[in-house]
């Protein structure tokens, strides 16, 4: 039902032996995280009336509310649903929210790709009716009977499953590592021909386990417009029936395709589906871009991307983003687009109130994103502590001070403009997507860090470990070696990662060992 036990775990540290720091975390399902205005409106208002004043954008185009007490999460939740919002399977053992690229577009072939995120969230959606009977009609229904999910079964799937839809050329969501990932595939005449179909995709990992592992998805097969949610519908239905339901840690789909490889996963999917699976359709290279900054739709109309770090939409300090955000789509009723890497689009804005919206940003210190450098801008953290009982570290509390050093660090070389992927985790369990970043860092274990380096910026290949056990705020001074000497021998135009994983991890680990070691003889 999207609603997680949570604790307060700073207050732990003062409040030993009590029960008063558990409080509840609600995520709301929005597919290809779009909202009405009035929907934001609301989460806004949830967020100051039951939550801890704060908004966070999930790195699956989700809000998630903090600090709600469980005395009043069905009002939260009831709130949520009288605007036409769900928090039903946001969580659990089932298909999570469905992710779409949000850039808005005047395109109805497009349009209609994005959309799909609602048809294939409503086609996967349990049946069940404890959902409004517990949180909004507050009665038994007059048959309250179980229901048999006519997809789940009684026992739902062995593990949660995600799904991401792309646009050909631009990875904004991630594609590659999800359960299962569609590509949109358009023909000469720009009409969609159908969806390049990827499965297996996941990024959780249990530290010293080594069967667990971090796996980006196969192509499996091409299927046409009309295909496609029978062929999405019957890949759930692998899961269901194969998927490991002793071992939690190897229960997801990516384990199936691993063990089965693409052939054996592609014979099964056939079996279960009443068309033939085409081959793959070539796809153009993937760039991932942001969608931050005003940006034309095609359609006479704006829409404007605003950077918000670490997806957290707060007041603080100078920077008061919740309340200009509210302030903004209070006057301007602009539709609202979450994005994977979490920021907000606000859309459909008439070109003459681009002026008086950007008086508001300045009034309310929220910053243009020319503004702001291109690693911070490219920059994910996970909630991490306090909340998440996960954390072995921190990770949104500190990557801020992270990126300030990578700043300075970056500007120093030379390296100022350059975009490089940085993005953190309070644990292995991957919620920011750091093995597809450019620099991964994990958390280890009381302010240590893993350090993976070399994933494609665009996320099409995975990162490797390169450096255990890093204290916090050691990890730029580390990495500037390595840094340095992709200023000095990179290709050009040649990205952080790419450099990374054609130089070998081996011989960078040497270069920053040797400066260690001219460090120490120094000392
Ligand atoms: Fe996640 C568990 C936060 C995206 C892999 N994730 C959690 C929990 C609920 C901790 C818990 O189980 O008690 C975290 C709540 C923290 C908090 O205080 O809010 C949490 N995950 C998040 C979010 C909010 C991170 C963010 O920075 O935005 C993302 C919410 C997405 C959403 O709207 O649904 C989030 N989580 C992800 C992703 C990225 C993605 O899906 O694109 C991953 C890696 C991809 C994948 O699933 O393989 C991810 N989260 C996990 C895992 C490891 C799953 C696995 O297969 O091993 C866990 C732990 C688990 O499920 O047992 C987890
Ligand atoms: Fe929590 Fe770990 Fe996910 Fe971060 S990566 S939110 S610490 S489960």
């Amino acid at each position: 039902h999207g609603i997680y036990e949570q604790e307060d775990r700073d207050a732990r540290k003062t409040n030993r032996g009590s029960d008063d720091n558990y409080q509840c975390m609600i995520r709301t399902k929005l597919p290809g995280g779009q909202l009405t205005a009035a929907q934001y409106l609301a989460h806004d208002w949830i967020a100051s009336e039951y939550g801890n004043d704060t908004l966070r954008i999930t790195t699956r185009q989700d809000f998630q509310f903090h600090g709600v007490l469980k005395s009043d999460l069905r009002e939260a939740i009831r709130s949520l649903n009288d605007v036409l919002i769900t928090t039903l399977g946001a969580c659990g053992d089932i298909v999570r929210n469905v992710m779409a690229c949000p850039a808005p577009t005047a395109d109805p072939q497009r349009r209609a790709v994005q959309d799909f995120a609602f048809q294939l969230s409503n086609d996967l959606f349990p049946k069940t009716t404890a959902y409004h009977q517990i949180w909004i009609n507050g009665e038994a229904l007059i048959d309250d009977s179980p229901v048999e999910d006519p997809l789940y079964g009684k026992t739902y799937l062995p593990r949660k499953f995600k799904i991401a839809i792309a646009f050909p050329g631009d990875n904004c969501v991630d594609v590659y590592t999800n359960d299962v990932g569609l590509v949109a595939v358009f023909d000469e005449d720009n009409r969609l021909a159908g969806f390049n179909l990827l499965a297996g995709g996941g990024l959780g990992t249990t530290h010293n386990n080594d069967s667990t592992f971090a796996r980006l998805a196969d192509g499996i097969a091409f299927v046409d417009p009309e295909q496609v949610l029978e062929a999405v519908r019957a890949i759930v239905t692998i899961h269901r029936d194969y998927g490991d339901r002793v071992d939690r840690k190897h229960a997801r789909l990516k384990y199936i395709l691993q063990e089965w490889g693409v052939e054996r996963f592609r014979d099964e999917l056939q079996n279960r589906v009443t068309f033939a699976l085409q081959p793959l359709r070539p796809m153009p290279a993937f760039a991932a871009p942001d969608h931050l900054g005003w940006n034309g739709q095609g359609d006479g109309k704006l829409y404007l991307g605003i950077y918000v770090e670490n997806g957290r939409i707060a007041d603080r300090g100078g920077a008061r983003v919740r309340s200009g955000l509210r302030a903004i789509v209070e006057r301007f009723q602009p539709s609202v687009r979450l994005t994977a890497q979490q920021n907000i689009l606000l859309v459909d804005i008439n070109p003459q109130d681009q002026p008086a919206i950007e008086v508001l940003m300045d009034e309310y210190g929220i910053r243009a994103v020319e503004r702001i450098s291109r690693v911070r801008r490219a920059g994910l953290a996970c909630p991490a502590l306090p909340t998440c009982g996960l954390a072995i570290t921190e990770a949104e509390r500190f990557m801020p001070q992270v990126l300030d050093e990578f700043e300075v660090t970056l500007e120093e070389l030379g390296l100022g403009d350059e975009e490089i992927v940085v993005r953190m985790t309070g644990c292995p369990n991957g919620c920011a997507r750091p093995y597809v970043a450019e620099i991964g860092l994990v958390g280890r274990s009381l302010n240590k860090y893993t350090i993976f380096l070399g994933g494609a910026s665009v996320g099409t290949r995975l990162a490797a470990p390169f450096l255990d056990l890093i204290r916090g705020e050691s990890i730029v001074s580390t990495l500037r070696p390595v840094l340095a000497l992709f200023r000095e021998t990179r290709l050009p135009g040649e990205p952080f990662g790419d450099f990374c994983n054609r130089v070998g991890l081996d011989t960078l680990r040497e270069t920053v060992q040797s400066i260690i070691s001219l460090a120490e003889a120094g000392d």
